[in-house]
């Protein structure tokens, strides 16, 4: 048997035009050019599954859900993914993900809802080795353009959720100035990715 290196967990999280999508897709991108199949790309919500088709249709304001049971449907979304994130990072494969529990977390505090209660549904996840947390200067933010249509993109929401999100860094988040050019912000990136540390084995989301 071969010991081959693990693959890690990489969580790209910050505010809406912070450009986090863009440079998660670039991460992914760039090391699937240096080594084919090496990394996947996951976005939550995930739409394409049965709770994220849930979720969608809420955003599109084509069903109304209460706070609570949408903020079980985005976490039962990241366990619909669960096996596949575990399963590739077995097998050397990183995976990196378009937000995670942080975003679920930060914009369900935001709405109120008990921390405790908020924190209980994401208990066992798969742990980022790193949370890339971008931050972005409300200037360069609003010379980004407008929000979007969807609910949950207005500029109060995205105010309480930046405090929110503020709180919840931890010892594996790592701020990315978001507020450089997209080939500076991708340099930022990258360097992060060459430093995480894979000889420990991948842990759960704790209490
Ligand atoms: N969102 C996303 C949540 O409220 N909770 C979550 O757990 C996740 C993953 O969904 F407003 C919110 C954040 C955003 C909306 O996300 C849709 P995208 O990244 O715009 O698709
Ligand atoms: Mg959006």
């Amino acid at each position: 048997m071969t010991s081959q290196r693990r693959g890690v967990l990489i969580v790209f999280e910050g505010l809406d035009r912070s450009g986090k999508s863009t440079q998660a897709k670039r991460l992914a991108d760039f090391l699937n050019s240096q080594n084919e199949g090496s990394a996947v790309l996951q976005a939550f919500p995930e739409r394409s599954e049965p709770f994220g088709q849930v979720i969608d249709r809420y955003l599109r304001r084509e069903i109304d859900l209460s706070e609570r049971a949408l903020h079980l449907a985005f976490s039962a979304n990241r366990w619909e993914k669960e096996q596949m994130i575990r399963d590739k990072i077995e097998q050397g494969i990183d995976v990196i993900c378009d937000r995670y529990c942080y975003s679920g977390v930060a914009y369900s505090l935001a709405k109120g809802l008990d921390e405790n209660w908020v924190r209980q549904s994401d208990i066992g996840l798969p742990r980022p080795d790193v949370v890339l947390f971008f931050e972005v200067s409300p200037e360069v933010a609003r010379q980004r353009g407008g929000f979007g249509e969807e609910r949950l993109e207005t500029e109060t929401i995205q105010q309480k959720v930046a405090k929110k999100m503020e709180e919840l860094r931890a010892d594996n988040w790592k701020s990315v100035n978001a507020d450089g050019s997209y080939d500076d912000v991708e340099l930022a990136v990258r360097k992060i990715y060459s430093e995480i540390d894979r000889t420990a084995p991948l842990t759960s989301l704790e209490k």
